[in-house]
């Protein structure tokens, strides 16, 4: 099949899930095109995928130049010089609106549209008045509409008052990278390193890393590595400082092998106020890192509470630090949640398994009638 696929390029998750569906998909045989304003982070230059960038056109009237349409133009092109059978969408606004204006602009080809909401796209992007009805229409318009957790698909309802509610194809993880192999164990005693990787926006709810992290290093010795960048960095950074325990964290920035961080770290903490999926917690559990995340959103269909990790009400403090202590109390049973955490990560998220639901999805999308 031809599949052209557009996302953010910048560091998130529905970013990361579109550019692995698309090297994987590459790697089933299929012909894969990129379409972005920058190549996305986790695409590498030796892949087989077509990477397609969006010019950024100025012109003097322009007060900012129009992004939405230079996507949808290039979408179309694409569509045409390579026959394009399906154009699939990452996080609805604006690449919905702009897929169903690119299947528009290349008639008389047709190529079906899906589209993958991920969370925030529905949530808080796309359910807000500057967006809702154009948001609505493009979702109606599509062919074919996922959501990566029941709990989105739920929400989508509400909030957009569906009649047909999008099908659930959970994200993924790639064993030959997200592995447990070579991940270091619990030490009876001594330092242990809690890990947290996110965008840094308020919905990650970053200031309870540090306050979690505070109550653990008070117990144990312990080591915070904070993955990624973002708008609450500096105040997040200016709260260690204040806490007194700057020689204790380390903010690393966005990190290319962030399996390795993970399978070095003991504990993996998300605090979110909620998260759709929460494809860093499935990561880490891959890697064999147990989770202590919100009892939230989509979070409660990714870890079992008790086996791989565990979910604790959202803003509770002392519970998250509670929870993080008793897995750090024991190696014996740390040992089993980590291995745990690894194969049902594997069993139940693996790429190939996922990968075939997508094309699943596609052959029934492309064999429907034209509307
Ligand atoms: O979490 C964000 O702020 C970014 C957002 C994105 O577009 O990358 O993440 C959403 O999509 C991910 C991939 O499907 C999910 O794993 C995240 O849970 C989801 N974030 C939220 O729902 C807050």
């Amino acid at each position: 099949m031809k599949i052209a696929i557009s996302c953010h390029p910048t560091q998130g998750g529905s970013g990361v899930v579109a550019t692995e569906l698309a090297m994987g998909l590459a790697e089933r045989g299929h012909e894969v095109h990129l379409v972005s304003m920058e190549k996305p982070f986790r695409l590498p230059d030796s892949s087989s995928v077509v990477y397609h960038s969006v010019p950024v056109t100025d012109y003097p009237l322009f007060k900012h130049p129009p992004h939405d349409l230079s996507l949808a133009n290039k979408l179309a092109e694409v569509t045409v010089q390579h026959d394009i059978d399906v154009i699939h969408a990452h996080y609805a606004v604006p690449h919905a609106v702009s897929a169903i204006l690119a299947s528009k602009a290349a008639a008389p080809n047709h190529v079906k549209v899906v589209t993958t909401l991920h969370g925030t796209d529905i949530t808080l992007v796309g359910s807000h008045r500057d967006f809702y009805r154009v948001c609505r229409w493009a979702m109606l318009e599509c062919d074919g509409l996922t959501a990566v957790s029941q709990w989105l698909t739920d929400e989508t309802v509400k909030a957009f008052a569906l009649d047909t509610p999008p099908a659930i194809i959970p994200n993924f993880v790639d064993r030959a990278r997200f592995t447990d192999v070579g991940r270091v164990a619990l030490p009876d005693s001594g330092e242990v390193q809690i890990m947290h990787a996110s965008n840094f926006r308020p919905v990650k709810r970053v200031f309870d890393v540090i306050r979690v992290f505070h109550r653990i290093q008070e117990q144990r010795p312990a080591r915070l590595i904070m993955v990624g960048d973002g708008p609450m960095r500096g105040m997040t950074e200016e709260l260690v400082a204040e806490l007194g325990i700057v020689d204790r964290v380390n903010f690393v920035g966005p990190q290319k092998n962030i399996e390795d961080l993970y399978r070095r770290s003991h504990l993996f903490i998300l605090p979110s106020d909620y998260e759709s999926f929460g494809l860093s917690a499935l990561e880490a559990m891959a890697c064999g890192t147990p989770v202590v995340a919100s009892r939230a959103g989509g979070l409660v269909e990714v870890i079992d509470h008790g086996v791989t990790g565990h979910l604790c009400p959202v803003g509770h403090i002392d519970r998250f630090a509670d929870c993080a202590l008793a897995i750090l109390a024991n190696p014996e049973a740390w040992s089993a949640m980590s291995a745990a955490a690894s194969r049902v990560a594997m069993e139940r998220f693996c790429k190939d398994k996922i990968l075939a639901q997508y094309e699943a999805f596609y052959d029934q999308v492309v064999a429907a009638p034209v509307a």
